[in-house]
């Protein structure tokens, strides 16, 4: 059995405690899941004939600078940056931690970056544009919905098989974001 701790970042109320929850329960809750800085949740996956535990590191902190956001990123193997599409301000959110943990964990470590909220797409201010702006240095981008529920498992999936090195994010970077939420065309691609 491996075991990889996956960190997951972003502004708050990008959904980061709804995208573990809907994960591991299958379903959305509606209430702001309140959490301590720090909550993690473990999980085990099969990928190919590999078991592998996944510790899931739901990180409350706004602020990329602080000594306790460096401390919870000690030993991970991969990090999820979360953004709403819905607020801008969380793109850049995402990219200021994006910054600050490549600084301590270099830009080699998988990494991808969840776009949530496509359910209220009509109330988005990321365009498509800046989506593959955002991923043209290196970095994979996933729509999301925790609501409806599509994406999150490609999501999980996809940085899981990225972690165990059976997937590289160029493969699956020939896809254009916008039908990427589709879990079926995903992994047609693996
Ligand atoms: N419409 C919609 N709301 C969402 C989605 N994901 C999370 N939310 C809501 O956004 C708010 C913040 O979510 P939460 O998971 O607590 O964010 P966190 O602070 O990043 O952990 C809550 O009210 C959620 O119900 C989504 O995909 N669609
Ligand atoms: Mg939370």
């Amino acid at each position: 059995m491996y075991n990889k701790k996956v960190c997951i970042l972003g502004a708050s109320g990008v959904g980061k405690s709804s995208l573990i929850y809907r994960f591991l329960n299958g379903k959305f809750s509606e209430a702001y899941l309140a959490n301590a800085s720090a909550k993690i949740d473990k999980t085990v996956l099969a990928v190919d004939r590999d078991k592998v535990q996944l510790m899931l590191w739901d990180i409350q902190s706004e602020d990329h600078a602080s000594r306790g956001f460096l401390n919870y990123l000690k030993g991970a193997s991969a990090i999820i940056y979360v953004i709403d599409g819905t607020r801008l301000e969380t793109l850049h959110t995402a990219m200021k931690f994006r910054q600050e943990t490549e600084r301590q964990l270099g830009s080699a470590i998988p990494s991808i970056m969840i776009f949530n909220k496509s359910d209220l797409a009509k109330q988005w201010e990321i365009s498509p544009s800046m989506i593959s702006e955002a991923e043209s240095d290196g970095i994979f981008a996933i729509l999301t919905s925790c609501r409806e529920g599509s994406g999150v498992n490609t999501a999980f999936n996809l940085i899981t098989r990225v972690m165990m090195g059976k997937t590289a994010l160029i493969t699956a970077l020939s896809i254009p974001p916008s039908t990427r939420d589709a879990e079926t065309r995903i992994q047609s691609r693996f």
